[in-house]
């Protein structure tokens, strides 16, 4: 292909004479083009993943690298005056996704694809997704985030299916992003839509009328679930999704020769958490209705859903009352009903029945009816079958899997960490692309110091060029040679962005009596909080209102700043972790399931400053405790504490006055100048009468252990041992190891 020629094709006129806008767009057409001309997989059997989120970032350079044409493409546009980075800051990101759950299928997608395996994502196409975060007097605000433009990866497709929901019908369309896995492979990302959905209903703010379910069904994800028309709409939102994923199933495999009964053998499911489940009564229904007896239609379909847990929290293990089942799909109760006599007939253990007290259990349904349960970390896993599914281990043992997570190193070192990438293939070859095990061939380095200081210098390269991104965006100056200890992840108090905060109070009150750091430090902060979850967004506010103290205060800032970066997304994380330091993972231990973010980091050359829960403990195994900052109390502990029941936040709060001082600091004047009473207070008596997350029997050794991190980077080439020895195990982390082990163990395909 000659570059040139085809994009000029596309723009009518010479490079150097378009603008950004429509080189952007040409460049977009271009990939296009070029992504129907890849090969599909086309085995007999084929995998579903289903996902309410698919967090897919922006896609421009990510294509152009998967394509293997974007060193061309940057180069040509330099010759003419142009930039590729400019273009990309053009492309609007895609916001299908939340968090750690919808970034894991992004990458799953990107693995699959790459790995040549037959299967595609299906999920809704949210025109507005998550809402796009604003700060306005210390607060978040939540705006609407339109990422469809005219010209968009969206591909319209002729799928169309009619969807019943109780008393009305819609009709569905069927749009499909194009998935480019590195070099010639491609899956689908399948996002279904109506084409009566009404943006024009949204206004300045993300209120909407929530019961026009026409107008509203695929506006927002996750629309605030406050109230019971929230969460009806939810109910609207996934019957939607998986009945078009399972006709989408169900005349594929017919297509491709299948009899139905015999569907396990062409189709299998991956259910992401319990979003998707009502798939598991859907696909039966619609067997039925294609003839095949229940009895039957029960058991291929159980031979044919997975399920992946996600976490522990109870708040995401959806319960929905039977009464709004009823309304919203009257055609899938009586299916639930049989699947829960059928349980009650063979098993006495009640715990385990899937309808109880009024509510349909979703997670029960996809343990019973699926063929297999996986936690996504080694510890979680365990902890689902010796406590938090305990009961539904005994009863199938054999069901029970771990399958770690991983992240693209595609994305995630590649794309987003070029100088990095570029010496990493300078030292050990191209080999680590394809194969990320092959990271583990910098551990000769590790006496080197040539290479430990060229490693220091491209960190400091990609800190110098994070700075300068704050500066223009959001005004800050950072000092470079600071620190950078990150904290970005959703907003939830028990990963505890909380305790972050109250080491910072505590450092600049002690950075005022004089006690001052060596070196600088930096704080980044990124994170956005459901918009109904009102503690975590008054720790937000108390973040933002830190920042502002801290920031503004000539006798601190120095030595500290704060830095909470505007509406945090995955193009943002893309520019963080690169030029990270110290990785804050910090759950209270058990809480987090995986995390993903601490691998990411990992893999960029920051250390791990974490608790011992989720995936930190294998980072932990793999790379050593020298290497690695761990504190806290464990999971054990932890979880007989919760099961006692005794535990007082205020007795640790008389006991240690460092938090004492640091909790007291948030209703201080000089807090509440800045900040508003009512968020404060609220904070201040949820920590001193709850602390739900148990932060402050934590916090003394975080405090050590931070300490002790910030001790280390002092001596800068025994820093970069541990930095070096981190990225070259980072390679077990790779999705292409996780999507191979669900391969071999679940899905079984060719
Ligand atoms: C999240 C967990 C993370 C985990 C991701 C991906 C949900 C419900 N769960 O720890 O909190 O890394 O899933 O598995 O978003």
């Amino acid at each position: 292909m000659n570059l040139k020629i085809e994009l000029e094709k596309k723009l009518q006129n010479p490079i150097a004479d378009s603008s950004n806008e429509e080189l952007y767009v040409a460049l977009l057409q271009l990939i296009k083009d070029q992504g129907k001309k890849k090969v599909t997989e086309k085995g007999k059997k084929k995998l579903y993943y289903i996902s309410a989120e698919f967090l897919i970032g922006k896609l421009l350079s990510n294509n152009l690298i998967n394509l293997g044409i974007y060193e061309e493409v940057k180069q040509l546009l330099e010759k003419e005056g142009k930039s590729l980075e400019v273009l990309e800051e053009i492309e609007p990101e895609p916001s299908l996704g939340n968090g750690g759950l919808g970034r894991l299928a992004a990458c799953f997608l990107d693995s699959i694809a790459t790995l040549g395996l037959h299967g595609d994502g299906v999920g809704l196409n949210y025109h507005y997704g998550l809402f796009k975060q604003l700060f306005e007097n210390n607060l978040q605000k939540e705006t609407p985030n339109p990422w469809m433009t005219e010209d968009s990866w969206l591909i319209k497709t002729d799928v169309t299916y009619p969807i019943d929901f109780g008393g009305f019908r819609v009709q569905s369309r069927l749009y499909d992003i194009d998935v480019l896995g590195y070099e010639n492979r491609t899956t689908k990302l399948h996002l279904f839509d109506i084409e009566t959905v009404d943006d024009g209903i949204v206004g300045e703010t993300i209120d909407f009328d929530k019961e026009d379910i026409r107008k509203n069904l695929t506006l927002f994800l996750y629309p605030d679930d406050s109230d019971e028309k929230g969460r009806l709409l939810r109910v609207y939102q996934q019957y939607f999704m998986v009945s078009n994923a399972a006709r989408l199933l169900l005349d594929e495999s017919v297509e491709r020769g299948s009899n139905l009964h015999d569907l396990a053998d062409y189709a299998v499911v991956q259910i992401n958490d319990t979003h998707p489940s009502m798939v598991i009564p859907e696909l039966i229904r619609l067997l039925q209705e294609r003839g095949i007896l229940m009895e039957e239609a029960i058991d291929i379909v159980s031979k044919v859903c997975a399920y992946t847990n996600h976490t522990i929290l109870s708040e995401a293990l959806e319960k929905w009352p039977i009464n709004y089942l009823e309304k919203v799909v009257p055609q899938l109760m009586p299916i639930i009903r049989e699947l829960d006599n059928r349980i009650r007939l063979k098993v006495s253990d009640e715990s385990t029945y899937i309808i109880k007290d009024g509510l349909v259990h979703m997670a029960h349904m996809d343990i019973h009816y699926g063929f297999s349960v996986n936690g996504v970390a080694y510890l979680h896993t365990e902890i689902l079958k010796n406590t938090e599914l305990h009961n539904f281990y005994k009863l199938y043992p054999e069901k029970f899997n771990n399958k770690t997570n991983g992240i693209t190193f595609r994305r995630w070192l590649i794309s987003c960490n070029p100088k990095l990438a570029a010496l990493i293939t300078k030292l050990i070859g191209e080999g680590w692309k394809k194969d990320a095990e092959e990271l583990q061939k910098l551990g000769q380095y590790i006496e080197n110091e040539e290479v430990l200081k060229q490693l220091l210098e491209v960190k400091q390269e990609n800190k110098s060029a994070l700075v300068e991104y704050i500066r223009k965006t959001q005004g800050q100056e950072i000092h470079p040679d600071s620190i950078f200890d990150i904290q970005i992840k959703r907003l939830h108090e028990y990963k505890r962005q909380q305790m972050n905060i109250l080491f910072v109070i505590n450092k600049y009150l002690e950075i005022k009596e004089g006690k001052i750091p060596e070196t600088p430090i930096t704080v980044f902060f990124g994170a956005k909080a459901a918009p109904a979850y009102i503690i975590a967004k008054d720790i937000i506010h108390l973040i933002l209102c830190v920042q502002e103290i801290v920031n503004n205060d000539p006798q601190v800032n120095p030595y500290l700043h704060v830095v909470m970066v505007e509406n945090y997304n995955v193009t943002l994380a893309e520019k963080l972790i690169p030029a990270c330091d110290i990785s804050e993972q910090i759950s209270l231990a058990s809480k987090e399931a995986s995390g993903t973010g601490n691998m990411k980091f990992m893999l960029n050359g920051a250390l791990t400053l974490g608790t011992m829960d989720g995936a930190n403990l294998e980072i932990e195994e793999l790379v050593g405790s020298d290497n690695i900052y761990t504190f806290g109390e464990s999971s054990d502990v932890v979880i007989e504490r919760y099961a006692k029941g005794d535990y007082s936040s205020r007795s640790y709060y008389e006991k240690n006055p460092a938090i004492k001082r640091a909790v007291d600091f948030i209703v201080s004047e000089t807090v509440m100048k800045v900040g508003n009473k009512e968020n404060l207070l609220r904070l201040y008596q949820e920590l001193l009468n709850k602390d739900w997350f148990m932060t402050f029997p934590d916090f003394e050794s975080y405090k050590k252990t931070r300490e002790k991190a910030y001790e280390d980077y002092k001596d800068r080439m025994n820093w970069a041992k541990k930095t070096l020895i981190n990225i070259s195990k980072a390679g077990f982390f790779s999705s292409d190891r996780t999507i191979a082990q669900y391969n071999k163990d679940i899905w079984k395909l060719q």
